[in-house]
């Protein structure tokens, strides 16, 4: 792509609310744009990151087995009445008549609806275990939207629900998807800390946040440091290993403020041990056994022909929170860093333009061509402007791989630079190399 003809329109004047450094980057990166309190466009940029980051959380759900479906956006009233949900969600819900006066609503999760799937076509314990997801848009009609993607009304989900027909088969399920959370944050370059939550308006017993460290987040947490040394290599995804990983992680103290508890911290917690910070909410899991089931007569036959309700968990990603929280994970003395996993161009050429000699331009072409045919998503400025501009920018967009052809460069020999780090001059041919290291 050149950058001559990559729609990225500039927020000049930040709106007050933009307070923190995701909110104001997307606005002055033309990555989105507000279209109504808490509603966002999402622009060429900002679209691509999200896309990558929903390719992540889509492959680690099919490597546990899950399987993707899509459930629409608007619901109809009747199941939310039949499990109890309907009155409790409150103005959080938006709720909607169509031209028969019927009642629906734009879904802000869907245990109902998977349930009513599932009720209406799986009959025998033999279909069990059964885990589906969806990636969709939902809508919560917050009081107080803020922070631009990280808290708005519309945003975009990815939400499993797990069936089972025993507790043991479901914490099982529940452990699979713990897995697979500590993967996905994994791939998209981020230490994420699962934590013991309260469970809210989805219900149940058994819960955990997926929390990523960030000064401006909205979650207060506390915790054993010790627990950032579990690595998930460790583990593998079956029964008994994953049942110890649950096991390592429980070891240690890891709460959110509402399950906080002083003196508890302070038996369970060496001092020196001891972190209080906040952090953001990236992914959320719950157990919640039949609550869903029993109401809304979810059952099937087990062994001896018994009528039993299914057990069931649901499992929440922010996708396009997501996005905004690795910008604040990342960014760093003025400068954005995209993890390699989701960056919007693999790599960014930077000529020197100079409007009586355009020989370095020709040397970017040329290049850019190169890697392009070696399936590397390159970005080739070739805006007319000075060197110290182009670079501000470009530590502005984050690339991770910059290739600078300036004074240094010889006919087939570039500089070539890792954002944060040194750069050294290489020839074309090594770029492609040490590119496709990464990116193909
Ligand atoms: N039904 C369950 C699991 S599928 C559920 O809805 N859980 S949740 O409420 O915790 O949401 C899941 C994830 O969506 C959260 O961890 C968070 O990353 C993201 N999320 C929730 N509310 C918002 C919001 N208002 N703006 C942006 N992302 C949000």
């Amino acid at each position: 792509m050149l950058l001559s003809k990559l729609f990225i329109p500039i927020t000049k004047d930040l709106p007050a609310e933009a307070k923190i450094k995701s909110h104001q980057l997307m606005l002055r990166t033309g990555m989105i744009r507000q279209s109504s309190a808490g509603i966002y466009s999402w622009l060429p940029l900002g679209f691509k990151v999200m896309k990558k980051i929903e390719k992540i959380v889509r492959e680690e759900q099919n490597n546990i087995g899950a399987q993707e479906m899509l459930m629409p956006t608007i619901q109809p009233a009747d199941i939310w009445k039949e499990s109890g949900r309907y009155d409790d969600y409150g103005e959080e819900m938006l709720r909607i008549s169509d031209r028969q006066k019927r009642e629906m609503l734009y879904g802000p999760t869907n245990e109902e609806q998977i349930t009513e799937i599932f009720r209406s076509s799986v009959k025998s314990y033999k279909l069990l275990p059964q885990i589906f997801y969806h990636i969709q848009w939902k809508f919560r009609d917050e009081l107080r939207p803020r922070f631009g993607v990280m808290r708005c009304r519309e945003f975009y989900m990815k939400d499993a629900y797990s069936f089972d027909l025993t507790e043991n088969e479901a914490v099982h399920s529940y452990n699979k998807m713990f897995y697979a959370y500590l993967k996905t944050f994994q791939r998209l370059g981020l230490k994420s800390i699962p934590m013991k939550a309260e469970t809210g308006p989805i219900g149940g017993d058994l819960s955990h946040e997926f929390i990523i460290l960030a000064d401006t987040g909205e979650s207060k947490i506390f915790a054993d440091k010790k627990i950032f040394d579990i690595k998930v290599e460790e583990f593998k995804n079956n029964e008994s290993s994953l049942k110890k990983m649950r096991e390592n992680f429980s070891k240690y103290y890891a709460v959110t403020d509402d399950k906080f508890k002083k003196d508890e911290f302070d038996k369970n917690v060496k001092k020196s041990d001891q972190l209080q910070t906040k952090g953001i909410e990236v992914g959320h899991i719950f157990y919640f056994g039949d609550k869903y089931s029993k109401p809304m007569n979810c059952s099937v036959d087990n062994k001896d022909g018994k009528k039993t309700f299914v057990k069931m968990g649901s499992y929440g990603i922010g996708v396009s929170r997501l996005v905004a929280a690795i910008i604040e994970a990342k960014y760093n003395n003025e400068k954005m860093k995209w993890p390699i996993s989701v960056s919007p161009f693999d790599v960014v050429i930077i000529p020197s333009i100079n409007k009586n000699d355009n020989s370095n331009l020709k040397k970017a072409t040329k290049l850019y061509l190169e890697l392009k045919k070696n399936n590397i998503d390159v970005l080739l400025d070739d805006i007319d402007e000075n060197l110290a501009n182009k670079f501000k920018k470009h530590d502005l967009l984050g690339i991770p791989f910059q290739i600078i052809i300036g004074s240094k460069s010889q006919d087939d020999e570039f500089e070539f630079k890792e954002i944060d780090g040194k750069s050294k001059m290489l020839n074309s041919n090594n770029i492609t190399k040490e590119l496709k290291k990464y990116f193909v």
